[in-house]
């Protein structure tokens, strides 16, 4: 059918092995043979190159869906924004500039990964100024892949810290953000992830009605995917076959076998 898929904030990575699992079994038994899949960034928790080989395993199964006739769409996050070239040229996923405005069902559509609507949180945008500046990008690129591994765990661990102190507040989208980009883009509804706060909030621009809808994150748990169809707009719930010890209500004892 028509359907085109909206996900974001994976952060797959090499020690999350049965999220992993979850997304590759998704994408072969949901994506495959849907209209489109956009990737609204975050599918990686870290990316230092194109030449690192970290997910070669998810780089294939994005090609198999891609292969099948599914349009595969890819928008960087704040953590995989060095995904290139190469990386599109392998899965066959076109990339999309953030932010970029789509048709759905006859409506213009905003989509973004979300960081550049958190502008209260002002070291993180200057961060992002640094890291995105094509410069310091180029010398990174050059320096050989252990050294950029390197400097990416130094990146993350620091991150983490600095994680801690920041409120929740500070880490959610700036109302006159949306707004100002909502407008600017001249649309009425924006689909968005990075904030792992899913909803569908009803906002007012000049007077009208318009709607941002926020993709949540994956765990190992489980995952959610908006799904676009015949003009509407609904989540799905993506569910792991078995799920994991410790999660949900505790099971009771066994029953004696008889
Ligand atoms: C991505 C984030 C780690 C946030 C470094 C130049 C510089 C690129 C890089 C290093 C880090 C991506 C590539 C990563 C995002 C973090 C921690 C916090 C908040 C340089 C270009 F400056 F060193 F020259 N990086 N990695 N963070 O590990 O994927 O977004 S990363
Ligand atoms: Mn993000």
């Amino acid at each position: 059918p028509d359907e085109r898929l909206f996900i974001a904030d994976l952060h797959l990575s090499p020690e999350r092995e049965r999220l992993t699992a979850l997304f590759l079994e998704w994408l072969q038994a949901r994506a495959a043979g849907s209209a489109a899949l956009y990737i609204l960034g975050d599918l990686f928790d870290a990316w230092v190159g194109d030449d690192d080989d970290t997910y070669h395993q998810v780089e294939s199964a994005l090609a198999a869906v891609a292969a099948a006739g599914t349009r595969c769409l890819f928008m960087h996050g704040n953590r995989d924004f060095l995904v290139g070239r190469r990386f599109a040229r392998r899965t066959g996923c076109q990339r999309l500039r953030d932010p970029t405005r789509i048709d759905l069902g006859g409506e213009p559509v905003l989509l973004m990964h979300g960081d550049l609507l958190c502008t209260d949180d002002v070291a993180y945008q200057r961060f992002r100024r640094r890291v995105r500046n094509p410069l310091v990008q180029w010398l990174f690129r050059r320096q050989p892949l252990a050294k950029r591994r390197r400097i990416a765990a130094e990146y993350r661990q620091r991150s983490a810290a600095a994680m801690a102190e920041k409120t929740d507040a500070i880490m959610d989208v700036n109302a006159d953000a949306v707004q100002r980009l909502m407008q600017a883009h001249g649309v009425s509804r924006l689909i968005h992830g990075h904030t792992h706060r899913p909803a569908d909030h009803e906002l007012r621009l000049d007077g009208a009605v318009a709607y941002r809808h926020v993709l949540a994150d994956w765990s190992a748990d489980g995952g959610e995917v908006l799904v676009a169809a015949n003009a509407s707009l609904r989540r799905e719930a993506v569910c792991p076959l078995r799920p994991s010890a410790g999660s949900g209500a505790p099971s009771p004892m066994p029953a004696p076998d008889r």
